[in-house]
């Protein structure tokens, strides 16, 4: 059913490619009207313009806040074509029918990224636009709607194959992609709001995205993929400034990620800090006196996985630290930011993708995560869940030492973002063996401890770094197994939530082992 275009509303907020559209739907002989600035722009590239103020009978009022709301407008777009009835209003009204919509939107999005203030971000929430759209969407069955600047040429393709008509089944997937803007255009405003009132509940939030970017592949070569942006501001891959480097494919992303939102655990006032990502887990977290201390540390917890892994760091990136990392191949490098010493020494390693986000991530801001189940989604309140030394309790007869404990929170820090089952071992604040995603706890302690005695090889150390270390698990012992396994691996103290039925069996082990022993009261899963 292909539906001439005669009469066309453009709209437009980013004016790239209009003189051209115009130019083109005017040589096919279109009738276009404009709001204000739109009309401007069409009349500076010589085209004849009719104003939608001229349509209305009013003019642009309120700062532009009332352009196109109006039934002139509305009912040109809304009118079905074969409907008698709709068409003795628009006769009677002496209303003129709109074919074609081409609209993108005040740049919300942009502005709230730009770090505009809450007056100004509430004054580029477009109403009459997202309104014109999904007034044209619905009736795609006889209007065409365009919201992207991408998709100009493919109206013009369509048209050109049916003499100057569009086509039904093009009408509809542009009504389709107009939905996905306005919801997405909502969702941000919505996801904007909750963040500048606080609003912490995953039952209030509205969860869409913007396109970002098409990802060549998904997590395989066979999957297509895409990158969707919620229109927060804050620190992170999405907000990113990418420096160099081929495009993040969507693994880098989902890792990169992680990276960050587990390195910003560790204030940059409290000392330099890094951690190195594989598939999502932490393969290395560690502090040190300087950053390149931090990261030759977090590396030596487990050399192997840490090749070709993604690097989180706390600090700016200095020179030293960059030269570090380019002794072996690293996917990406991510930080608040990268000094020119660092930038220079990267600039040679042209596969390393280097990203600043200007500031940490904050660990205590509320948000939520989604995960998507078959036929739905599921959301929740991202782990926020920190602890001090006073949530403690100590169940052993001993007490952790200072020392101990110091290592027992940066463990526990670390498990919070590592997949369950998570057992993390840490001595002198860094990571010296990591167990990941093993569906039962023993095995990860057994997994942790097999490979901090790998690398005490690979290092060339007379004992494992295990000897002396604490350990954290990100749930409960459910039996006494796991915290000997630990035990024999020479941990000295360990952090779980408690809460086991068998407690008071896995307690007894620790002490008789000698271990000291807090419950922290709070689960870290991660699954
Ligand atoms: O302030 S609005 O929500 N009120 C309206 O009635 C309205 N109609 C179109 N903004 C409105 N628009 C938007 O104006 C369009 O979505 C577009 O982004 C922008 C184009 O304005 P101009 O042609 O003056 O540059």
């Amino acid at each position: 059913d292909p539906r001439p275009i005669r009469r066309a509303l453009i709209s437009v907020s980013d004016k790239t490619g209009l003189a051209e559209l115009g130019q083109a739907l005017a040589d096919r002989g279109v009738e276009l009207i404009s709001t204000g600035g739109t009309a401007s722009a069409l009349r500076d590239a010589g085209l004849e313009v009719i104003d939608v103020a001229e349509l209305t009978g009013f003019p642009e009022m309120m700062d532009g806040r009332v352009k196109t709301l109006h039934p002139m407008v509305h009912g040109g777009l809304l009118a079905l074509r074969d409907d008698p009835a709709h068409q003795a209003d628009l006769e009677q009204h002496r209303i003129g029918e709109i074919d074609l919509l081409v609209v993108n939107l005040y740049p919300f999005e942009a502005t709230v990224a730009a770090g505009a203030d809450y007056d100004t971000c509430i004054e580029n929430i477009d109403i009459g636009g997202p309104a014109m759209i999904r007034a044209a969407a619905k009736n795609h069955a006889h209007v065409a709607v365009v919201v992207d600047t991408e998709d100009y040429d493919r109206l013009l393709g369509d048209m050109d194959q049916h003499d100057g008509a569009t086509c039904a089944k093009f009408r509809r997937k542009l009504a389709q992609i107009a939905y996905a803007r306005t919801a997405a255009y909502d969702a941000a405003v919505s996801t904007w709001m909750a963040d500048a009132i606080g609003v912490d509940t995953p039952r209030r939030r509205a969860v869409a995205g913007t396109l970002a970017q098409s990802l060549r592949y998904g997590e395989n070569p066979h999957q297509r993929a895409a990158f969707y942006v919620d229109g927060s501001d804050r620190p992170g891959v999405a907000t990113a400034t990418q420096h160099q480097g081929k495009e993040l494919s969507y693994n880098n992303i989902n890792d990169t990620d992680a990276a960050f939102e587990l390195v910003s655990e560790f204030a940059p006032e409290d000392g330099p800090a890094c951690a190195i990502i594989k598939h999502a887990n932490p393969c290395g977290v560690a502090r040190g006196a300087t950053l390149r201390e931090a990261y030759s540390r977090a590396f030596d917890c487990d050399r192997t996985s840490a090749f070709g892994g993604i690097i989180a760091l706390n600090q700016t990136l200095d020179g030293a630290t960059a030269e570090e990392i380019t002794s072996i191949f690293t996917e990406v490098v991510i930080a608040p930011d990268a000094d020119e010493a660092a930038r220079a020494v990267f600039a040679g390693k042209k596969n390393l993708r280097l990203l600043t986000t200007g500031a940490l991530a904050d660990p205590r801001a509320a948000a939520l995560t989604v995960r998507q189940v078959s036929g739905g989604l599921l959301v929740q309140d991202k782990d926020t869940g920190t602890l001090s030394p006073d949530d403690l309790k100590v169940v052993t007869r001993r007490a952790p030492s200072d020392a101990e404990l110091a290592d027992l929170l940066f463990a526990w820090t670390v498990a919070k973002h590592v997949k369950s089952n998570a057992i993390i071992y840490v001595k002198d604040g860094a990571t010296v063996g990591v167990g990941a995603g093993q569906m039962s706890r023993v095995d990860s302690t057994r997994i942790a401890a097999r490979k901090a005695a790998d690398m005490a090889e690979t290092l060339g150390l007379p004992v494992p770094l295990t000897q002396g270390s604490v350990v954290a698990s990100d749930a409960f012992f459910p039996f006494a197994d796991g915290l000997v396994t630990a035990a024999e691996a020479g941990a000295t103290a360990l952090i779980q939530p408690g809460g086991s039925m068998r407690d008071e069996e896995v307690i007894a082990a620790a002490d008789a082992a000698g271990l000291a022993m807090v419950f922290t009261g709070m689960r870290h899963f991660r699954h």
